[in-house]
């Protein structure tokens, strides 16, 4: 099966979770869009959803589907919200924000009743950190978080896009470090997110109820 195949195959999987008159929060990326078209389909068949966007991407298609959308403060809590991951390990920790979507995402899963992660087999690894962390910063400091987190050996890149600073939906900066040598991901996360300007990291330690990967056989269902 193709990475893109075992996507969609996970996405099918996981819109079975989803039933009537649900809040449903909506994650962000390729293979979130297959399970966003899969919800489009639930709505035309006259399923009564109330769905919550994890970033503007993904607001654009659910509106485009037909799908009711309202933003996060118009709700009380979101029943289940699938999204997908850049990579995720045994004990359901995950890197996100490939997509720079990390933050709403991020608000998205802590205030959902239920996460279900969708992912391709390529995501499953022993030890999180072949992909880069995604940071998110305030621009005002990025430039001294670079240098801050060059001297604590992260090897930190500013991330760009078509030569300018890429900007998030929440236009903020995004800082990619390398965090393969790191051991304890909790301490990472809790010095991380004390230095000022610092918004948010695409670590997800305890947020995951579920992880469904598309495999040949048949998705697998990680409870
Ligand atoms: C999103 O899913 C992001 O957090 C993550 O980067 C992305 C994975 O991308 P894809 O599904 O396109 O592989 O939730």
């Amino acid at each position: 099966m193709t990475a893109d195949q075992e996507k969609k195959q996970a996405a099918l999987e996981a819109v079975k979770y989803i039933k009537d008159t649900m809040v449903v929060g909506l994650g962000t990326g390729s293979t979130a869009k297959h399970m966003i078209e899969a919800v489009g389909k639930l709505v035309a068949d006259g399923m009564n959803l109330t769905c919550v966007p994890s970033s503007e991407a993904t607001e654009k298609l659910a509106k485009e589907l037909g799908i009711k959308i309202v933003a996060l403060d118009a709700i009380d809590k979101i029943d289940v919200t699938i999204d997908g991951a850049d990579e995720f390990d045994e004990k359901f920790q995950l890197i996100k924000g490939g997509g720079g979507a990390l933050l709403r995402e991020k608000i998205l899963a802590w205030n959902t009743k239920f996460n279900i992660i969708i992912a391709d087999s390529r995501k499953e690894v022993q030890k999180l950190g072949a992909f880069k962390l995604p940071v998110e910063v305030i621009p005002f400091a990025t430039k001294q978080i670079l240098a801050y987190l060059e001297t604590e050996g992260l090897q930190p890149v500013q991330r760009m896009r078509g030569g300018d600073p890429y900007r998030t939906d929440e236009n903020n900066n995004i800082i990619d470090i390398d965090i393969f040598r790191t051991e304890d991901l909790q301490a990472l996360e809790s010095k991380l997110l004390k230095i000022p300007g610092v918004v948010e990291t695409g670590l997800f330690l305890d947020t995951t109820s579920l992880i469904i990967v598309g495999k040949e056989g048949g998705p697998e269902v990680k409870e």
